[in-house]
């Protein structure tokens, strides 16, 4: 039987750091305290056992932090960037799981509305950054998305230069779909410019009986979507 658990809210957010850096360094990764810890308030200390600054309301012997080791192997993403977004979510009052969060010299808590201030304890956390969570039974247990995904990184020229390429390949495959829909196909008129008159002139008429006008427009609103879709995906890479 384990004698301790790792509330769910920071085992998802710990799963979601390996789902955007999943090569990282685990070397300074952690959760429950060691004997150091044990000696002293701490929420890596199991907290129906241990040394813990808060009494919670249930009798499950949990573990309210973890440290993340700074290397996320991962370009253009950085332990910065992730606690910036952090801590974005946390001012915003969108994220509740935290209490504080310690990175390099400097700790950030709820209890003072997120200011920066200089942390000053034995261990500089620089080669690690600590996440205590709440112990409120609602929020420690929470398991919802903590949008890391969201997290902007910066792009690689290679990164740039493969976007590019993308959306050129699929704009390209889209219009080609599009005029293979070509309503002159059908009356053997060969240019864009034939087709399109005579569509005009079917739709003045309201003669259009054939299918592939629906057809071009359902081709047409499948670019559009898709050129959203990847410009969407852009922005949240980019901004
Ligand atoms: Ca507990
Ligand atoms: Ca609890
Ligand atoms: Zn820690």
């Amino acid at each position: 039987m384990a004698s301790w658990i790792l509330v769910p809210c920071l085992v998802k957010l710990r799963s979601e750091f390996d789902m955007i850096a999943p090569n990282r360094d685990k070397t300074s990764d952690g959760s429950v305290g060691d004997s150091a810890h044990s000696a002293e308030v701490s929420d890596h200390n199991p907290d129906e056992t241990g040394n813990v600054p808060i009494r919670d309301a249930d009798k499950i012997n949990e573990v309210h932090a973890i440290d993340v080791d700074v290397d996320l192997r991962t370009p253009g993403l950085t332990m910065e960037q992730v606690v910036q977004f952090l801590l974005g979510r946390c001012r915003s009052g969108a994220e509740t799981r935290l209490r504080y969060i310690i990175y390099n010299r400097r700790i950030w808590s709820a209890s003072t509305s997120w200011r920066q201030q200089a942390y000053t304890g034995a261990n500089p956390h620089d080669h690690h950054a600590h996440f205590s969570s709440s112990y409120e039974t609602n929020r420690e247990a929470s398991q919802v998305s903590w949008h890391l995904e969201d997290v902007p990184v910066a792009l690689t020229a290679d990164d740039k230069k493969w976007i590019s390429a993308e959306i050129a390949k699929q704009v390209k495959a889209q219009v080609d779909d599009i005029w293979a829909y070509n309503i002159g196909r059908a009356t053997g008129t060969p240019s864009q410019r034939a087709d399109g008159a005579l569509v005009t002139a079917n739709l003045r008429a309201g003669t259009l009986t054939n299918d592939q006008v629906p057809k071009l427009f359902d081709a047409i609103e499948q670019l559009t979507a898709q050129v959203a879709e990847l410009k969407a995906s852009v922005a949240s890479r980019t901004s």
